[in-house]
């Protein structure tokens, strides 16, 4: 039987390099044929050839509800008949942005954008222009997305800074760039000593999503809020994936329980928010953010940002995740698959080791959590990739990369929790 996949991305490679519009859907790191999906519905999606599969990347983290919500969907419909795109105001951007901030104090005001990257990209922007200083930390392991000053990796030391990881972006760019350890204190007390008052935000993942599960500890996090505060620099959280993933009020949330009082100066936004559809945003204090264009001096702009379509999709994810009840049954979802993976790798004597939260979970094939980005790379690749292909010979997609995490909806039902379970250990038993 021809495989459609297979024809798809041979015909995909003539016109988009790599036969993708985003590199981590090419199975590079898997090997494989990347499955083209033909439609989806709740937990599932089909390809080319029909098959079904079990979905755990939810469009990596925005699928919270699972595909086509009926109340969603019928928002989508209802804007898209309105109009796609004004280029002027309107009142839902005024919705969203304040449904965004009911849920996350720590911010005033927030400006909606159309990607991760942009927003991020302009959090750095902000952070420099409100405080007048040009250096930032970020942590190797840690995504931001695609922005020139982010797309770097770690110098020789803490008095070097970054050198790029991308062609294409000048070792100029990121000469202000400086990349630590995550979660290693020391690292962090000695960069704030060094470049004290240079310093004009520190930049990471609350829940390193892109490490795959990395929590950072309450302690590191309590240091970076500190040191931020007492050297003038901004604290940035980029919450792209955590943000109305592993809590209702983000990942925050969860800190300002083990830190009263604990907030960022900035939050960046993306994924949920926008429940599929191109939207992100970044926000803080009023104070921060009236910096921004067109009140202040820092530039900012977009033609679709705040789409009437995009926020109105936004709007109705983020009205269902507030329903009563749906935390804890997300939650419940969630800890159900990783109780599972982790007892049945046990059984067949597999090295493993996994974490979640709300509706986000990771795992490793290392004994322990790994607590930065040289221990996640330990993993077995090798291994890895033959979990990930018996996963998806057997119906279930997870991640097709070590280092990235998965997302459970609330429309995962019990059965496909337990149907996955039965699939990894068929899997667990081979390797
Ligand atoms: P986008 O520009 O892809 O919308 O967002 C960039 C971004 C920013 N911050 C965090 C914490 C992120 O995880 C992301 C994007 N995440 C990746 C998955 N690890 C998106 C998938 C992809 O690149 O195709």
């Amino acid at each position: 039987m021809t495989d459609l996949n297979q024809s798809l991305f041979d015909r995909a490679r003539q016109v988009i390099p790599g036969g993708v519009n985003s590199p981590v859907r090419a199975f590079r790191a898997v090997g494989g044929t990347p499955r083209f999906i033909s439609r989806a519905q709740g937990p599932y999606f089909w390809d080319a050839n029909g098959q079904r599969y079990i979905d755990y990347i939810g469009s990596w983290g925005p699928m919270i509800l699972g595909h086509g919500h009926p109340a969603v969907l019928e928002a989508v419909q209802r804007a898209a008949v309105e109009g796609f795109s004004f280029g002027a105001p309107t009142e839902r951007e005024i919705e969203l942005a304040e449904a965004i901030l009911s849920h996350v104090p720590s911010m005033d005001m927030v400006r909606l954008v159309s990607s991760g990257t942009e927003a991020a990209m302009t959090a750095i922007r902000l952070a420099r222009g409100a405080t007048g200083r040009r250096k930032l930390i970020k942590f190797e392991g840690c995504y931001h997305g695609h922005a020139d000053a982010l797309l770097v990796k770690a110098g020789s030391g803490l008095a070097t800074f970054g050198n790029p990881t991308s062609a294409g972006v000048p070792a100029e760019v990121v000469q202000d760039t400086l990349v630590l350890e995550y979660n290693n204190l020391a690292q962090l007390e000695e960069a704030f000593t060094l470049h004290s008052a240079d310093i004009a935000c520190l930049m990471m993942e609350p829940i390193a999503g892109n490490m795959n599960f990395v929590r950072s500890d309450v302690a590191f996090m309590k240091r970076c809020r500190e040191l931020c505060t007492q050297h003038g620099a901004l604290l940035v959280l980029d919450e792209v994936m955590t943000g109305f993933r592993v809590a209702l009020g983000s990942a925050q949330s969860l800190y300002a329980q083990a830190l009263p009082g604990f907030k960022p100066d900035i939050t960046v936004l993306g994924k949920v928010i926008g429940g599929g559809m191109p939207l992100a945003a970044f926000g803080g204090p009023r104070a921060i953010m009236e910096q921004l264009a067109p009140l202040g001096p820092v530039y900012q702009a977009g033609t679709l940002s705040g789409n009437p379509v995009a926020t109105a999709c936004g709007l109705a994810t983020l009205k269902e995740i507030a329903k009563p009840g749906f935390w804890d049954a997300l939650s419940q979802r969630t800890h159900d698959l990783v109780d599972g993976l982790k007892a049945s790798a046990k059984k067949h004597g597999v090295p493993f080791s996994a974490d979640c939260q709300g509706g986000m979970f990771g795992f490793f094939l290392l004994p322990e959590l790994p607590r930065n980005y040289s221990s996640v790379m330990k993993s077995d690749s090798p291994r890895f990739n033959q979990l990930f292909h018996g996963l998806l010979d057997r119906g279930v997609y997870i991640a097709p990369a070590l280092y990235e995490a998965g997302f459970v909806s609330s429309a995962h039902s019990a059965e496909d929790i337990q149907a996955t379970i039965a699939a990894a250990d068929a899997v667990f038993a081979s390797l």
